[in-house]
């Protein structure tokens, strides 16, 4: 299987965290991907150009972290992150709703600082800033919950990756000032999954 990356997105990195837990590494080459480039050969192969991007071992191509996570954790019959009584837990599902839209916030002000300082937006950053802080308080309110400090599933490696991406290329350390969320992300940051696929 080839899976396409980049090694700068969250999105990406979920699937890559999926490829070293479930110990893929063998069947899985990852190779990265040229995007937001005119005329990239990386277009022919997925045409939004976007990344993540599995190709199975069939040749068939797939799309999107949620669905390529859920098909690499589930080759072995033996899902983790995508335990079968999450599916029907909405307390879970809630959970992984609410880190995929602080993670998509956070990709929003990180798009917009990668353009040049004349075409940057004021106030979507403001905005995805603002965003990003209720986000994280909302985090801090369920740290220590029992779903939050169970096995992790994709709604906590979504956090992680998330919270990881807002320190290194975003609007900041958003644990800073939460104790549980730092302490939880602590322990996060143990897996070597995470440690592994550690963004550049
Ligand atoms: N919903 C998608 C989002 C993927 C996504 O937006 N990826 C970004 C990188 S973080 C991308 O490929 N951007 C390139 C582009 O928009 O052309 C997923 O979960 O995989």
């Amino acid at each position: 299987m080839k899976l396409y990356v980049t090694y700068t997105s969250p999105y990406a990195r979920l699937a890559r965290i999926v490829v070293v837990e479930k110990k893929l590494e063998g069947r899985v080459e990852i190779l990265e991907a040229k995007t937001r480039t005119a005329g990239s050969p990386y277009y022919q192969i997925n045409p939004s150009g976007r990344v993540p991007y599995l190709i199975d071992h069939a040749g068939v191509g797939m799309e999107d972290s949620q669905l390529i996570c859920a098909y690499l954790d589930s080759l072995d019959d033996k899902p983790r992150f995508h335990h079968p009584l999450r599916d029907v837990h909405w307390d879970y599902r809630r959970l992984e709703a609410s880190a995929r839209s602080m993670c998509e916030g956070i990709c929003v002000w990180v798009r917009e600082m990668t353009r040049p300082e004349s075409e940057r937006s004021p106030t979507v950053l403001a905005h995805e800033m603002a965003r990003s802080q209720r986000m994280a308080d909302f985090f801090e309110a369920r740290a220590a919950d029992p779903l939050m400090q169970a096995e992790p599933g994709m709604a906590h490696l979504t956090v992680a990756v998330s919270l990881d991406m807002a320190r290194k290329r975003g609007p900041g350390d958003l644990t800073a000032g939460r104790p549980r969320l730092t302490a939880w992300m602590r322990r996060m940051s143990d897996l070597p999954a995470i440690r592994a696929t550690a963004l550049p």
